[in-house]
């Protein structure tokens, strides 16, 4: 975008002014931001029609990205950088007398998504929209993103996140584009013109479903794509149904919150209709687009994509089904082809717990003709394959079983592609948790390894580093991350690798100030960093670190003199409400943390931030301050994991086991520069399936270990009485479900070596310097170059971005 610095000086004082009817020097920060997200929206929304206009009048093929969670991060600045204006307007700023920093800060974190899932889902929002590729997201415009985390004794107490406070700049509500979305009510028969029978609905409840646009602006393309948020709302016309209070808040609730669960634990009823809301209002928004270009049905999947981000969009199937026969009169047969040609879906965990499935009677009652519907799929599937597979094979692929409607079969037999998020993951899900599927459409599966943004998680995260890459290299390797690779020749620059060394130092730093402000916690930014930063969970192991850090712990206090290297251990973590036992290692952890860092004796040489409320934001403060990145989650069970990208792009050594998308990462950085540890997933199973597993020998025959554990019952750590108890007989008594025990041994081996190696810190920097240069193929623009082609058949409208890459990669 064309904007000198003295235009915008004077176009954004106008929008204030226009906005607010006073001088921009009486105004608080949060109304300069205001003014500035309305002017930088009103700049590029002339490229946002025309990106769209042009989408149409070309007819090129769409993806629609459908997803439940989206975890942008705050837009200004990522906003800014891909326009092209970001030292223009930061300079406009000085000029005005205005603070950038203080600006970019009064944005909200939107908290639409849990984690990992959410936060890939605007990653690729990211990708797809800098690759000049037509595609747009969908989800749900919750209005109280994920809780806020505070910690009151040590333990989480979770707040309400009422991110829309002070509005939202990016969005435009568009109730032209509304419709609507039934529940309930019964299904009866009544005669079309054509004088067939039709399926029609009655004693429904209607409720409207409004769009919140969003632009996805492209990296300096002039393209910006749409992220499509519904909100629920009663229709104007049904007011007068609605007599009470509770009536009201059932239908604000559908879009009230975000449930704050995560892989392992399931949501409840209102789930589903949440999930129904914004599948059926997105597919019913894409048939309204699709009417434009006035092409026949059989055309639709040449031009329409529709991914289901694990299973929560699943619905999307039978809903196209259900326009498809009850709207637009199809066969069943042609209706089928359509939709399988349409969908794709992505799987995001083996933990069977997750696998999204609802009681008949809930979907029967909420959705009566979208369960037709599923019931007719299921039918003709198990009379296709009966004769093919066998009963045995053929009923454990059904849909409909056990009494529930099971999401991921669901979305497996409707879909024309399914694919797991690393080579480990997949490799697991067509050799065991999906093998049966597998067996029956070996060619739907493939492999798409997760990826992250360098934009934002290199470039805005982290200026510093940027700028000594950009020296180095030049700039072409945000348009082609796969040009990072040639930061490696300066493996022997010795002025690189100190300048790497500085940068890291200023980053940690600067972390060190957040600790001190906001926490009143005082770290030494010249102690080794190590981050543990992702969702509490049992599986990801945050209890190893613990273990890890207990026997630091008791080393310091049998030899206070002992000269161990200085380190500081950064957690950031939410626990689902509900999931008390990941609430009980927030309250270890913080119990740790009030011991050690108040011990005079241990002093410097140990201490713990627990950051509360971790999100996006925080994560762009604390990558870019990492030493050590830790993916120690149990071999087989992190699906892919992307924490592991950006640590490793801004510049951290990774400890880690070989799971996700960390196999991946030791092929590409070299085994020479990460600390591997622990069991691999073959030894897991077979531990797994030979019942030969005894947590309670390991406590009794190593005597260190059942020292660092024992510290959890014996009054070591105060005022864990009850959670110590929990956790010490989760590990020793009741089966240890992770295998901590079994890989303690070899994880402290492997932090020894961490320990030794930084003691020389010109490797310490090449290794971290080929861990950058090493990152490139984690680039979410691969990742979403091979969606692209592989699954979604969609091109870049930009033919010369698309052939960089594809020649480059
Ligand atoms: N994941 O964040 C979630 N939520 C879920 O419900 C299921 C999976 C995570 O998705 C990420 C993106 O694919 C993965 O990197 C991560 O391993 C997985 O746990």
């Amino acid at each position: 975008m064309d904007l000198t610095k003295k235009r915008f000086k004077e176009e954004f004082s106008q929008t204030f002014e226009n906005m607010y009817a006073f001088d921009i020097k009486n105004s608080t920060a949060i109304q300069q931001y205001t003014a500035l997200g309305n002017y930088l929206r009103f700049s590029y929304s002339d490229d946002w029609n025309k990106t769209n206009k042009k989408y149409l009048n070309e007819q090129v093929k769409q993806v629609y990205y459908f997803s439940i969670e989206f975890l942008p991060g705050r837009m200004l600045k990522s906003n800014l950088l891909n326009l092209g204006i970001l030292d223009t307007v930061r300079d406009g700023l000085v000029d005005l007398g205005l603070d950038f920093e203080e600006i970019v800060k009064s944005e909200v974190d939107p908290g639409l998504g849990n984690g990992g899932l959410g936060r890939l889902a605007s990653c690729f929002m990211d990708s797809i929209a800098s690759l000049g590729l037509p595609g747009n997201g969908n989800g749900i415009r919750y209005r109280y993103g994920l809780f806020q985390q505070k910690f009151v004794d040590g333990y989480q107490v979770e707040l309400p996140d009422n991110w829309l406070r002070n509005g939202n700049v990016w969005e435009v509500r568009k109730e032209n584009k509304a419709v609507t979305v039934r529940f309930g009510g019964q299904v009866g028969l009544v005669e079309a013109a054509n004088g067939h029978l039709k399926p029609t609905y009655f004693n429904t409840q209607n409720i409207l479903a409004v769009p919140y646009d969003t632009g996805m602006v492209g990296y300096q393309n002039d393209v910006i794509n749409n992220l499509r948020l519904w909100s629920a709302e009663i229709p104007p016309e049904e007011e007068i149904h609605y007599h009470t209070i509770a009536e009201r808040e059932q239908v604000n609730q559908i879009t009230e919150v975000l449930y704050p669960d995560d892989s392992n634990h399931e949501g409840q009823t209102l789930r589903l209709r949440q999930e129904y809301f914004f599948t059926s209002a997105g597919i019913q928004s894409v048939i309204q687009y699709y009417k434009q270009t006035g092409l026949s049905w059989q055309n639709f999947p040449d031009k329409i994509a529709i991914h289901i981000n694990d299973t929560h969009p699943s619905l999307a199937i039978p809903e196209l089904m259900r326009v498809l026969l009850d709207e637009e009169d199809l066969s069943w047969e042609q209706a089928w082809e359509i939709t399988k040609k349409t969908m794709s879906y992505t799987n995001h965990t083996v933990l069977q717990e997750a696998m999204e499935k609802w009681p008949i009677d809930m979907v029967k009652k909420l959705l009566p003709r979208i369960y037709q519907v599923i019931e007719e799929i299921n039918r003709r599937h198990i009379e296709k394959k009966l004769s093919l597979y066998g009963s045995d094979l053929t009923y454990r692929t059904a849909i409909i079983a056990d009494g529930y409607v099971k999401m991921a079969h669901l979305a497996i037999v409707g879909s024309h592609s399914v694919n797991g998020v690393a080579k480990l993951h997949t490799e697991i899900l067509m050799h065991d948790v999906l093998n049966d599927f597998y067996q029956m459409y070996p060619a739907k599966f493939n492999n798409k390894t997760n990826g992250i943004t360098q934009r934002r998680w290199l470039h805005l995260a982290n200026e510093e580093l940027t700028k000594l890459i950009d020296s180095k290299i030049g700039t072409d390797w945000k348009t082609n991350p796969a040009e990072l690779k040639l930061f490696k020749a300066f493996i022997a620059d010795q002025e690189t690798l100190d300048k790497l060394g500085t940068i890291k130092l200023v980053n940690k730093e600067k972390f060190a100030a957040y600790t001190k402000n906001e926490m009143g916690i005082e770290i030494n930014p010249e102690a080794l960093f190590d981050v543990q930063i992702k969702r509490l969970h049992a599986y990801k192991r945050q209890l190893l670190n613990v273990l890890h850090i207990i026997d630091r712990y008791l080393k310091i206090k049998e030899d206070p003199t002992l000269a161990i290297q200085p380190r500081v251990f950064i957690f950031g973590a939410k626990a689902a409400p509900s999931y008390s036992y990941a609430k009980q290692i927030i309250k270890l952890i913080n119990a740790l943390a009030e011991l050690i860092n108040n011990d005079q004796e241990v002093d410097d040489k140990l201490k713990i931030v627990f950051v509360e409320n971790y999100g996006v934001s925080l994560a762009e403060l604390i990558i870019p301050a990492a030493e050590v990145s830790e993916q120690i989650s149990l071999a087989g069970k992190e699906a892919s994991g992307t924490s592991n990208m950006k640590l490793m792009l801004n510049g951290a050594l990774t400890i880690a086991t070989l799971d996700g998308a960390n196999v991946e990462i030791r092929d590409f950085v070299g085994e020479d520069n990460l600390f591997l540890f622990g069991l691999n997933d073959q030894e897991v199973q077979i531990l797994n399936k030979n019942g030969s597993y005894h947590p309670r020998e390991i406590y009794e025959t190593n005597p260190r270990l059942k020292q660092v554990l024992n510290t959890l019952i014996d009054g070591t750590i105060p005022d864990i009485e009850m959670e110590g108890r929990v956790i010490f007989d989760s590990l020793v008594y009741h089966n240890d479900e992770y295998f901590l025990l079994k890989d303690f041994d070899s994880y402290i081996q492997a932090q020894e070596e961490i320990d030794l190696l930084y003691q020389n810190k010109t490797k310490w920097n090449q290794k971290s310097l080929m861990n950058i240069a090493s990152s490139g193929p984690f680039s979410a623009d691969f990742t979403i170059q091979r969606y692209a082609e592989e699954i979604w058949k969609i091109d870049s409208q930009l033919i010369d971005v698309h052939q960089k890459l594809f020649l480059t990669e």
